[in-house]
């Protein structure tokens, strides 16, 4: 009787191995070559409680990929965490009547226990969680010493507030003026807010893109999208009657001559001096401020105005243009005003219209348009135009070229308790002063009694209440937390280092960067950003020589049914947790690499998941009805003694090695997973009577191999028991054998004399009559018969066929 398939037993049985031989386990701390190591990260997951299947995928094409280079021969770290700080665990809290740190707690718990029932092979003595005190403490430290540098900042800043969950929100965390959570009516509200000037790397940040190679083409235009350099002129308008002058940024000086009025945003200094005298301007500025401040809202909005009595001098032809305070004009770029020229900008053409305001075009109808109503600058076309017109201002000091960014500094202030504070005490006399490094960790009070809405931290004594390190005088500590942006901005730091040696040690170069980086397309822009410029100021703070955190990033496609996607909302989810209830967690990992390439949307099919799964009952069995030869024979193809049907089946394995190997490369694990299918199709072939053992185990040791890290549970218990080896997972990953594969190109060709054979010789395909003569003597019987027949009359040789001798 042979031993059913049983996922059940044997994963949990490979899984306890794993964990008591700490094969996973990475020493980092050790003098290794940068080469030698392979960091394979995956995003980590915020602590929801519940994987789902996109999480599945994630991680399943991180440990497959690491299980591979781990078979290579490299140094592979593979690290989990949690990303557990953020708002959902305060809403939960509420709702279970609970705390969040207990129910992140739990669900750090049961997520854990899921991905090692996937038999992720993490080294999960390098665990972390954003919400330990150990971890937080260093991002503490990173950011006194950011302040030190200049790097974090407090001001006062206008920020959508939400009214029910009490918090500051992100623009992309507004849609369509609501509070993504709440769907509550954002308002706008002025408040002291830490930021970190990320717009000093703006430049960095964009031209680095260049060295990133091996990152999706599409994630990079989106990042180069939102730093959004620009190249552009600051142009000086005078206002008249007025001291100060109105500055606007441009990149279109060309246009100037068809400026008919100028607009302001709603929070430019001079609206905001007009607001106080204008009952009209403050109702227009605050009925303005309810609406989003997202981009895209902006630009979608109805273009509303207020006409000012202020007029600007226009410096290229002293003509008087209004100026108007306008809602699609962004305080956050340029300088917060614009020249409109209507007759070029479909913006400003809209609002002219509306508004009924003077348009004046500037260049010509003709299919090469020249400049029109432009003075001297008449005629020439639009880079001619705009050269000489910029010359023009900087000669007369009426303006200057100039790059701007879209990019804004990065507002990290939290008014939330779930969060790492931000160690900064506020004394009366010093201001706000940053923490002492001794006092480090500054930690979030545990046991405090959770409420809704309330600001926590603001009413919690035993927190705020501390004195200046500065002064000594009594003072409160800052009650804001960090966003949670800023704990996923360098945790890849931590895996490595275990703040063991600060924040990173010197060793941490010997991983970093980042060799592979998986994770969802969500995080495209700014996770990766924000990493991106922590990576760089570690790098200006001599604490790393590596400028880029993740040298080559894989965005997963989603997993779809039916086409749509995966989500709650739909009720077409499939929970992971069942599917390994009832098929195991091999069949899902290999579902998941079969079915599409990484970066490829996957649509699940119920169907394909139970092919999966036969196909490893079908593998099991084969080995399990010959386990006793297996055990019993040593591995060795035997090429030359085995009959020609098994050579082919030989060198048909080592065929599928050459691609399945092309493949690893680039990241294409599903063909891979085919491949694997495809090696079995030919094994489950083989039959030879001679040597039957000893190719049986070499052609299942290969295909053990290569299913191992997209099966790694079945594999690892089948070469135990085949007497394979000892750990499938440290084995020799496998490789075509080169000898074998030339087999392929050799051909036999028959030796005649006076048209009877004599012997055959072996020869590469399309070998010459003078290569066949030279096998014919290098082989001892056919030499023997070429060496009686002297002289030859004539030769006959027929190409990959036959060579006969007339004497
Ligand atoms: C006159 C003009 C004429 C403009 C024309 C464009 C086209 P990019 O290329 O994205 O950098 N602008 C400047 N500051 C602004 C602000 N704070 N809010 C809204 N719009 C602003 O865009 C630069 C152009 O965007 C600038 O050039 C300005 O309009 C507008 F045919 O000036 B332009
Ligand atoms: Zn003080």
């Amino acid at each position: 009787m042979i031993e059913s398939y049983n996922p059940k037993h044997i994963e949990k049985k490979a899984q306890a191995y794993w964990k008591q031989e700490e094969t996973f386990k990475v020493e980092t701390e050790k003098e290794s070559l940068r080469k030698d190591n392979y960091y394979c990260l995956s995003m980590f997951p915020y602590t929801s409680g519940n994987i789902h299947m996109g999480h599945v995928r994630n991680y399943t094409i991180g440990d497959v990929k690491s299980r591979l280079k781990k078979m290579q021969g490299f140094n592979v770290l593979q690290p989990m965490g949690w990303d557990s700080f953020g708002l959902p665990a305060e809403n939960a809290a509420i709702k279970d009547k609970s705390h969040p740190a207990l129910w992140t707690n739990k669900n750090i718990e049961s997520m854990k226990k899921e991905f090692q029932e996937m038999g992720f092979a993490y080294d999960w003595s390098r665990e972390l969680a954003t919400c330990d005190e150990d971890y937080y403490k260093w991002q503490q430290w990173l950011f006194i010493e950011m302040r030190k540098r200049g790097l974090v900042y407090k001001k006062d800043a206008i920020v959508n507030w939400d009214p029910v969950d009490q918090t500051v929100l992100a623009n992309e965390q507004v849609i369509d003026g609501r509070g993504w959570r709440s769907n509550a009516l954002v308002e706008q509200k002025n408040i002291a807010q830490w930021f970190c000037k990320i717009t000093a790397y703006a430049d960095e940040l964009d031209k680095d893109l260049e060295s990133l190679t091996k990152w999706p083409d599409a994630v990079k235009t989106m990042q180069k999208n939102w730093i959004g350099k620009s190249k552009g002129t600051n142009v000086h308008f005078e206002i008249k009657g007025r001291s100060e002058t109105l500055s606007v940024f441009t990149t279109r000086a060309d246009t100037l001559f068809g400026a008919t009025f100028m607009a302001i945003a709603i929070d430019h200094p001079v609206a905001a001096d007009l607001a106080k005298e204008n009952k009209d301007i403050e109702s227009f500025i605050k009925e303005c401020q309810k609406q989003s401040t997202a981009e895209a809202d902006i630009q979608t909005a109805e273009k509303k105005g207020i006409m000012t009595d202020l007029v600007a001098i226009n410096p290229v032809n002293n003509e008087e243009v209004p100026i108007w305070i306008a809602n699609y004009i962004l305080m956050s770029y340029g300088t917060g005003a614009i020249m409109a020229v209507p007759a070029e900008d479909k913006r400003d053409r809209e609002f002219a219209e509306k508004h009924d305001l003077k348009i004046v075009e500037v260049y010509s109808d003709e299919e090469k348009p020249v400049l029109i109503n432009s003075g001297k600058y008449n005629g020439l076309e639009q880079k001619k135009a705009l050269q000489a017109i910029v010359q023009d201002l900087v000669d007369s000091k009426n303006g200057e070229s100039i790059t701007t960014y879209r990019l804004r500094d990065w507002g990290i202030s939290r008014q939330r308790y779930w969060g790492v504070p931000i160690p900064i005490v506020n004394c009366a006399e010093c201001g706000a002063v940053s923490e002492k490094e001794e006092n480090l960790p500054i930690r979030l009070p545990k046991d405090i009694q959770y409420e809704y809405g309330k600001p926590l931290l603001k009413e919690c004594k035993e927190f705020y209440e501390t004195t200046c390190p500065k002064c000594g005088k009594a003072a409160h500590r800052e009650t804001d937390t960090f966003d949670t942006f800023f704990d996923s901005s360098w945790y890849y730091h931590y895996y490595i280092s275990q703040g063991k040696d600060g924040i990173t040690s010197k060793k941490n170069d010997q991983w970093m960067g980042v060799d592979l980086y998986i994770g969802g397309i969500e995080h495209a822009i700014l996770h990766l950003l924000y990493a991106r410029f922590i990576q760089k100021v570690l790098y200006d703070m001599e604490l790393t020589e590596v400028k880029e955190p993740f040298t080559q990033l894989l965005s997963q496609g989603m997993v779809l049914k039916n086409g749509a996607k995966m989500s709650k909302s739909k009720g077409n989810v499939i929970s992971p947790k069942t599917l390994i209830e009832k098929y195991g967690a091999d069949t899902i990992r290999l579902f998941i690499i079969f079915a599409a390439p990484p970066t490829q949307d996957l649509d699940w099919s119920d169907g394909a998941v139970e092919g999966c799964y036969r196909f490893l009952k079908k593998v099991w069995t084969f080995v399990q009805e010959n386990i006793e030869i297996l055990q019993s024979s040593n591995e060795d193809a035997m090429i030359q003694e085995i009959d020609q049907t098994t050579k082919d089946h030989i060198i048909a394995i080592n065929q599928t090695l050459v691609t399945i190997n092309r493949d690893t490369e680039n990241i294409h694990l599903n063909t891979v997973a085919s491949g694997a299918m495809k090696l079995f199709q030919v094994i489950s072939k083989i039959q030879c009577t001679e040597n039957f053992g000893s190719v049986l185990k070499y052609a299942v040791s290969i295909l053990l191999r290569v299913l191992n890290p997209i099966a790694p549970h079945m594999t690892h218990e089948l070469w135990q028991e085949g007497k394979f080896g000892e750990d499938i997972a440290k084995a020799k990953w496998a490789v075509a054998d080169e000898s074998i594969l030339n087999l392929d190109r050799q051909v036999t060709v028959v030796m005649q004399i006076n048209g009877k054979k004599k012997g055959t010789v072996t020869a590469q395909t399309n070998a010459s009559e003078d290569d066949i003569i030279q096998a014919i003597k290098g082989n001892e019987q056919t030499n023997a018969h070429m060496n009686k027949i002297k002289p030859i009359k004539k030769t006959i040789f027929v190409k990959n066929k036959l060579i006969n001798f007339v004497v």
